[in-house]
């Protein structure tokens, strides 16, 4: 961050004594073709990777949400007083938010909110490591908050601080306002520059095909990207979301004397901000340029089919929809022969853990890039 005016207040920029404690709170809208449940796991273990301790939840069950307040006026008092008995330092709200039901919500229960969009902002703050991931996470952040009007005083962890300390008054907005506009004019400039020079590297680059692995986060993309590349891997595996920002190519060997270049990517979730896709745009655009793309998905995850229907919206978003790409159903490991037998049959299984299924991927790579080059 340049400009310090745009930080947190440094006296809650000091180290935290204790982690955060994050109360959650959703309105269960009842939605069969959208169950709140995994949805509210995901969100759950979003929050929990930005380093909060939960201490409790609340969830309502509404036809729809409360316009004023999102949940109902009582259910507010009773979010209040839970939040006081669980010494809660943080709301954490599943739901969409408009600016109104922040507001008022903010008033009814007197913590910081952060919604899920800032949820996943902070993560991506936490893990970019590239210039180019930096700045346009920080890009992102400043468009989010400039729609909703939410103000410097909210600290994401970049900024310093925990996820979500107090919001500043309306003066202070205004001036960040114009700050923020300021800013991020010059990240669009800065993010030019380093787009040009990465361009210019990458044309530098071999001609064997270019694979790209795609799909949502913490499948196993950078596990297969390891596993394919042998000893030369090395990419970052964690067991949470968004380990991955930063795009990596590999050399692969995949048999019968030829290489790929194979790709990691960011991985996908279910309403991936819009401001994160804009920001990220450039880079996921590339993906274009790919010959084949692996859509890797966590066969173990009773939740796979959806995590995968998300993926597929937004490669759509991207037009990407009609790129050649192999199903990969990974974490095989993990289930029955039942289990194995009823997923897709064009797909193919593999633990990239245990070291199985990876030659009929190899195999399968092959055979595709075989047809696309007779076609
Ligand atoms: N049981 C099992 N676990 C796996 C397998 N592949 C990956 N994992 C685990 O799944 C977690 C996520 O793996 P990553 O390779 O980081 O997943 P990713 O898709 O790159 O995730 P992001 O970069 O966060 O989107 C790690 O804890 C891995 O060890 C597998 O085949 N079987
Ligand atoms: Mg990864």
């Amino acid at each position: 961050m340049a400009d310090p005016d745009l930080q947190q207040n440094p006296r809650l920029n000091t180290v935290a004594p204790r982690p955060q404690r994050a109360l959650l709170v959703a309105v269960d809208l009842s939605d069969r073709a959208a169950p709140l449940a995994p949805e509210f796991a995901e969100f759950a273990a979003l929050a929990r990777a930005t380093g909060v301790v939960i201490v409790g939840e609340v969830i309502q069950k509404l036809p729809h949400v409360d316009p004023v307040t999102l949940v109902g006026s009582g259910k507010a008092r009773e979010i209040a007083e839970r939040a006081k008995e669980l010494d809660a330092d943080v709301l954490m709200v599943f739901n969409d938010l408009r600016p109104r039901q922040r507001i008022n919500l903010e008033k009814a229960v007197p913590l910081p909110i952060v919604d899920r969009t800032m949820l996943i902002l902070d993560i991506f703050a936490q893990h970019a490591r590239s210039r180019e991931g930096q700045l346009q996470v920080e890009l992102a952040q400043l468009r989010y908050r400039q729609s909703n009007l939410i103000g410097s005083g909210i600290a994401l962890s970049r900024l310093g601080g925990g996820v979500g300390t107090r919001g500043p008054g309306e003066t202070k907005l205004e001036v960040d306002r114009r700050k923020i506009a300021a800013r991020v004019t010059l990240l669009g400039r800065q993010l030019d520059e380093v787009r040009k020079q990465r361009a210019t590297r990458r044309s530098g680059g071999g001609r064997d095909p270019y694979v790209a692995l795609v799909g949502y986060t913490n499948v196993g993309k950078s596990s297969l990207l390891n596993r394919l590349a042998g000893t030369g891997g090395n990419a970052f595996v964690a067991d949470q979301p968004f380990a991955t920002l930063d795009p990596t190519l590999r050399r692969v060997y995949i048999g019968e004397g030829r290489s790929i270049r194979l790709a990691d990517t960011v991985g996908f979730i279910t309403a991936l901000p819009k401001e994160l896709i804009n920001a990220f745009r450039a880079t996921l655009e590339e993906l274009d340029v790919a010959d084949i793309l692996l859509h890797v998905v966590d066969a173990s995850n009773p939740d796979w089919p959806r995590q995968r229907a998300s993926v597929e919206t937004i490669l759509g978003e991207l037009h990407l929809a009609d790129k050649t790409t192999l199903l990969v159903c990974n974490k095989i490991d993990r289930l029955d022969d039942a289990a194995r037998a009823a997923l897709p049959p064009d797909a193919i299984l593999v633990s990239a853990t245990a070291n199985d299924g990876i030659d009929r991927l190899r195999a399968a790579i092959v055979a595709r890039l075989d047809t696309l080059r007779s076609a």
